[in-house]
């Protein structure tokens, strides 16, 4: 008989070490921001020294150049406005009767819709990939759209086309959870990315605007002093975690540091209805309070890459299909799916959270390495305190 040998224990540790380790030097070199799950970005050694400081710095600096060399994509009077601000509005952004056809064919959408919630936010999505664009023609016409992709691409600082979402905001929609944590001031990440909305309806004080600190997104000198004392408490609670979920690496921010950082009033963004807005989530932000049932519908996009890359050329079409295919994957395992022939409007969006809420138990969450089927799935996400997104 022969007995099946287990690697000695001290080879197989070493092994495992280096992987994280290797992983970790990678996380380090892009886009991670998790003091809580990279033991280099968390190490407290490490940024008492200054590391959180000079990945600030430098994806700043990257930043800038990158943004410089494409400075042709954006009208000289909006490019000042967007440096200056953190943000950009486009009112009348497309023509009249282009954005009736867009309003309406989102609208009438009847197809597969994702929920996730946090805290008593509901918030619905629909993934655009190549499938689901093949059934709405404005939708894809408006994903070509240059005069969007332009100033996408200048704001990003990167030539590259950002992930498309139709998205619709149901405040309260989960009457008895706690509060919304987007609903908290804080900066997404420590560099310099790019979210950007076209609201398909008006946005008004009474359905949670998004709202900004402007300037907020440059760095000045007390401002990378608050980083750097952030960077000490989120590496410090990686051994204690606090409970709210913003302390790894998406920093809060509250009303004694918006003085203290010397900024002024946050902004709520109200716009009518086909405005773009493009916002530099570096900068201190949250999403505007709301009643009940109140609902946001937008067309909701994001343009996200390795900060310390400092090409501003994109990567082959093979490998953003491979991200897109991934990302897909992801946005699957981490939403609900909401039903299959349901409309993503205003009223629809009140009947979602209502059937959610009148007891519709969810199915208990699960693991994303799950191997049941796709088709099979249906359940909620609910953010967890650990989580490293925004
Ligand atoms: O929905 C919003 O208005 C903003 C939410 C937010 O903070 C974000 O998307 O980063
Ligand atoms: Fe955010």
């Amino acid at each position: 008989m022969t007995v099946k040998q287990s690697p000695p224990g001290s080879a197989h540790r070493l092994k495992s070490m280096l992987i994280r380790l290797a992983l970790d030097i990678f996380g380090l070199l892009s886009w991670d921001k998790s003091f809580r799950t990279n033991r280099i970005i968390g190490s407290y050694l490490l940024n008492r020294l200054g590391l959180h400081l000079l990945r600030v710095l430098v994806s700043h600096l990257l930043f800038a150049t990158r943004s410089m060399l494409l400075t042709l994509l954006l009208a000289p009077a909006q490019r000042r406005f967007f440096r200056t601000h953190g943000y950009l509005v486009m009112e009348n952004f497309l023509p009249a009767s282009r954005f009736a056809a867009l309003t309406d064919e989102i609208r009438q959408y009847r197809g597969e819709i994702r929920e996730e919630t946090e805290g008593n936010t509901l918030t619905q999505r629909v993934y655009l990939t190549r499938e689901v664009l093949a059934g709405l023609p404005e939708c894809q016409r408006f994903v070509r759209h240059e005069a969007l992709l332009k100033p996408l691409r200048y704001a990003s600082s990167k030539n590259r086309i950002p992930f498309f979402y139709l998205e619709n905001i149901v405040h309260g929609g989960r009457p008895a959870a706690g509060r919304d944590p987007q609903k908290d001031f804080h900066t997404d990440t420590f560099h310099p990315c790019v979210k950007a909305w076209l609201y398909l309806e008006e946005v008004t004080a009474s359905n949670g605007p998004f709202t900004l600190i402007s300037g907020s997104h440059r760095l000045t000198w007390r401002r990378l002093r608050w980083e750097y004392r952030q960077s000490l408490l989120a590496s410090q609670a990686r051994l204690n975690p606090p409970a709210e979920r913003y302390w790894d690496g998406s920093f809060r921010v509250n009303e004694d540091d918006i003085k203290a950082l010397g900024y002024g009033l946050p902004q709520p963004i109200t716009v009518p209805p086909n405005s773009l807005l493009i916002a530099n989530v570096h900068a201190i932000h949250r999403r505007g309070d709301a009643p009940p049932g109140a609902s946001r519908l937008t067309i909701w996009m994001q343009s996200r890459d390795n900060p310390f890359n400092p090409f501003v050329l994109t990567v082959s079409h093979s490998h953003r299909a491979c991200v897109r295919v991934f990302l897909e994957a992801l946005y699957r395992a981490t939403h609900r799916r909401a039903g299959t022939t349901r409309t993503l409007d205003d009223s629809s969006g009140r009947v979602f959270a209502a059937a959610y809420t009148a007891g519709r138990r969810p199915a208990p969450r699960r693991s994303t390495t799950s191997r049941q089927p796709l088709s099979h799935r249906a359940w909620r996400t609910e953010r967890r305190a650990s989580s490293t997104s925004e």
